[in-house]
């Protein structure tokens, strides 16, 4: 259905759905790996792209082809590439804009492997990194080379729930020729379009917010132009990490009430943060909701809300977030974000344990933080379970 002009929920509910021979009124799982040809010429036309339709399930498919529409009308990109992973779609970005001697500025705080994988293994084929405080723009002007090609902003990022400025970071970009790809996982499409902001791609790990219920893994990459979404597909095909239909139709199922939970999760997560900052064994709290978050009014001003994530850091470091840990009973230990369910988990141990001790540190990561990840059951729930599992430390 046409969704343009229309309302966030209608596209959520409508968005990239189309009419079948049954007039189904969910997009039907196409569990087909290939497409049957009518005969030779119309093979011999899918393949030179004379004609549109579907050829092999890696290329495209159509339960797929629907979230790919639903995702990059709610970005208001150019076309969406869904990939078997959050991470496979970062590769996807990584393997697309960079070549030998080429160099990527990134946030310091990026969700650990998205930094692991290029460190690790993209330097290997001689690619050059940076991690710097994305938040302040000089550091990122600082780090420009003359062959710099990319600029990753993780905004805000996983777990130290630090803004970056996407407008002020797509013009320094743009002056410099250099491609401003932005991980928009932790806000959605619902708080925050970087696209709109002057970031070039945008891309997700459906895993979170956009499908919501902890059930499957995925990704997917939005680009403003034909020409990288072009280029983005060809590499996420020649790659193979493509989404599987399945997961497709599960994402589809999820993104519908995308701002129905997130709208709820945030007014917990309002609640909770400003419950957490007052209680005197919590050392500080990072939500951008707070009047105390450095970037309070970037993100009133970048973002529509102020999302459902919240860190925070126990007085007594490392052992007293444990037993805060170990003893909440409404909220599980878990890692992953952005579900129904409310997730709590220590970077330092778990998700960032990747990184060594130092850049850890120097990203703000410390030994004590956790991360809470709010999701929709009852605000007074999660408030009593937080309050008697601090009341153990
Ligand atoms: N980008 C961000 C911001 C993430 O938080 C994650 C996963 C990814 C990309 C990768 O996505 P995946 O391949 O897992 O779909 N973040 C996780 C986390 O914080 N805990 O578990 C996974």
């Amino acid at each position: 259905m046409k969704t343009k002009g229309k309302g966030f929920n209608t596209k959520l509910i409508h968005a990239g759905r189309y009419e079948d021979m049954f007039g189904s009124a969910t997009v039907p799982i196409y569990q087909s790996s290939t497409f049957a040809f009518r005969n030779a010429k119309h093979g011999a036309d899918l393949f030179s792209g004379k004609e549109k339709g579907y050829i092999y399930t890696r290329i495209g498919n159509p339960t797929i082809n629907a979230l790919e529409d639903n995702i990059a009308e709610l970005e208001n990109g150019y076309g969406g590439i869904a990939t078997s992973s959050g991470m496979g779609a970062t590769n996807t970005v990584y393997m697309c804009f960079l070549e030998d001697g080429a160099h990527m500025i990134s946030t310091a705080s990026v969700y650990g492997p998205s930094r692991g994988v290029m460190e690790n293994y993209w330097s290997r084929y001689g690619v050059e990194s940076s991690y710097t405080d994305t938040s302040d723009l000089r550091t990122i002007r600082d780090s420009i080379r003359p062959n710099t090609r990319l600029l990753y902003l993780e905004t805000p990022s996983n777990p130290t729930i630090q803004l970056s400025d996407i407008k002020e970071c797509a013009e320094l970009a743009h002056k410099h020729g250099i491609i401003l790809v932005v991980d928009n996982t932790f806000s959605s499409p619902y708080l925050q379009n970087p696209l709109n902001l002057g970031a070039d791609v945008v891309l997700h790990s459906v895993t979170k917010f956009i499908n919501g219920h902890a059930d499957i893994v995925g990704g997917i990459i939005v680009p403003k132009t034909k020409e990288h979404y072009d280029k983005l597909r060809h590499t996420m095909i020649s790659l193979g990490c493509n989404m599987d239909p399945h997961q497709a139709y599960m994402v589809l199922r999820g993104v519908k009430t995308l701002a129905l939970r997130i709208e709820k999760a945030e007014k917990t997560a309002i609640e909770i943060a400003g419950w957490l900052e007052k209680h005197p064994k919590v050392e500080w709290v990072k939500y951008p909701g707070l009047k105390s978050h450095p970037q309070y009014d970037l993100a009133r001003k970048q973002m529509r809300g102020f999302g459902t994530m919240i860190s925070f850091e126990m007085k007594g470091g490392i052992a007293a977030g444990e037993t805060l840990m170990n003893n909440v009973r409404v909220a599980l230990l878990a890692v992953s974000l952005g579900g129904v369910e409310t997730l709590i988990q220590h970077p330092a141990s778990m998700t960032h344990s990747g990184l060594p001790k130092k850049k850890r540190l120097q990203a703000g990561i410390t030994d004590g933080l956790v991360r809470y990840s709010t999701g929709i059951e009852n605000a007074e729930d999660l408030i009593n379970d937080l309050k008697q599992a601090l009341d153990k430390v």
